[in-house]
């Protein structure tokens, strides 16, 4: 790390808690200090020390259509010069719940938020009040965003960094959410002939994205949405990761298993802070002020973080969704060369795939990741050190296994032949 980064790094790292405002941008899992960034461009980052990373975190998930995109930033600059919040109706928000409903079959009606997190905060509390029942079903590993009822057993970097869960967080909350293994429609019918009277609803990502990328095993969405069914409780996809991202209706467009409420963000923000809630007309009419269910934000709505959603979406829908045929085709290349390469290279390893998710995991090959515990017993020790060579030929993976890569539509064929030229040059750094 050259000096800039270096100073940056000991700057941070006196005003913000471990140098960051979020974990899982420190390198807490894989070891060094965190590049600073300065500017993107298509697929590509650029830190204060002007080295360039091609980039496979794309914030995340939300720049599905790379770095400063140029109709993204038209429409920011044109609706920046209009003002930048107003805390009233605006026309941008309208437009974007419009598209969002047209094209996620389970949402009738939506609200914004301005984070994920607040996305499935108020669709817990939305189900609580549906179903006037307390308890909430997780599955061990995924990850809904940082509020109480939704952090134990988290993925993402609770995972990343071996967090207890409940720091913070009274036992009289923890005690409403119930966990099961991800994958386990057996669990989940074992805590609901236990407890079905209580139990308001069952949350997860349909493909599991926060302890790496462990997809739904065949009929495992079937069943929680039978089990959900047969007991009154209401089934929520936290789509945050999956919505947009796998398909213009996320994975319950994949799978054909429709939730009663969908959470949402990243790529509807294009880039801009935001998240989402929506379900049924007849459960979304329950929040204020149409019912009496209450959620609030100043900046729900924000016109900036509309104006980059909806050209997002437009741009994703395009000639018939080519954007998606696109990021596929990538991904199946990205996968192929890996598991080439890692089986040549005598390195066990397996890439597991949702679409154009992706994640290595350094386990035997043909034994797939099911849930939280296999993830958790995987090499994740190698990851660090392939995650350090990848880094050194210039490829920003997300500094944790326990998270998805991220391809972009602005990565093309010749920057997917980089990234593998950079692989196979930090396959022989690690032999
Ligand atoms: N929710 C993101 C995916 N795991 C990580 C973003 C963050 O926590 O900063």
């Amino acid at each position: 790390m050259t000096n800039k980064n270096h100073a940056w790094f000991e700057r941070a790292c006196r005003v913000l808690p471990g140098g960051v405002n979020s974990p899982v941008r420190a390198f807490g899992a894989v070891g060094g200090e965190p590049p600073f960034v300065v500017s993107g461009a298509g697929p590509y980052m650029y830190d204060v020390d002007e080295n360039r990373y091609i980039d496979l975190m794309g914030s995340w998930g939300p720049q599905i259509l790379g770095h400063a995109h140029p109709d993204i930033e038209r429409r920011l600059e044109r609706t920046l010069k209009l003002g930048t919040s107003f805390g009233a109706c605006n026309p941008l928000e309208v437009e974007l719940a419009e598209l969002v409903c047209k094209f996620v079959p389970s949402v009738e009606m939506v609200r914004m938020t301005s984070s994920g997190t607040e996305a499935t905060m108020a669709a817990i509390r939305l189900a609580r009040a549906a179903t006037g029942r307390a308890l909430i079903v997780k599955f061990e590993g995924c990850f809904h965003g940082h509020s109480d009822p939704l952090l134990q057993s988290a993925g993402s970097g609770v995972a990343t960094f071996n967090l207890p869960d409940a720091l913070g967080i009274p036992g009289a909350i923890s005690a409403l959410t119930k966990q099961v293994p991800f994958n386990d429609p057996e669990a989940v019918r074992e805590l609901f002939a236990e407890h079905g009277e209580e139990i308001a609803a069952v949350i997860l990502e349909p493909v599991a994205a926060n302890m790496g990328v462990v997809p739904p095993n065949e009929g495992f969405l079937e069943a929680l949405r039978s089990v959900c069914d047969e007991h009154g409780a209401l089934l929520i996809f936290d789509e945050v990761l999956t919505g947009f991202r796998v398909d213009l209706g996320g994975y319950q467009a994949v799978s054909g298993v429709t939730p009663d409420l969908t959470c949402m963000g990243k790529v509807i923000g294009g880039g801009l802070p935001v998240g989402a809630f929506g379900g049924r007309r007849e459960l979304m009419q329950q929040i204020a002020p149409a019912g009496g269910v209450y959620h609030a934000g100043t900046l729900s709505g924000n016109p900036l973080a509309m104006a980059a959603g909806i050209g997002t979406l437009e741009t994703l829908a395009a000639n018939n969704g080519a954007a998606y045929t696109h990021l596929n085709r990538l991904a199946d290349k990205l996968d192929a060369h890996l598991a080439k390469t890692f089986a040549e290279a005598g390195i066990p390893a397996r890439v597991q795939r949702a679409r154009s998710l992706l994640t290595v995991y350094f386990t035997e090959p043909d034994k797939p990741v099911t849930n939280f515990a296999e993830a958790k017993a995987t090499d994740t020790a190698f990851f660090a050190r392939y995650f350090q060579a990848m880094l050194a030929e210039g490829v920003y993976l997300p500094p944790s296994n326990f998270e998805a890569w991220f391809l972009s539509t602005a990565h093309d064929d010749e920057v997917l032949h980089q990234i593998c030229v950079a692989h196979d040059r930090a396959l022989e750094r690690l032999s």
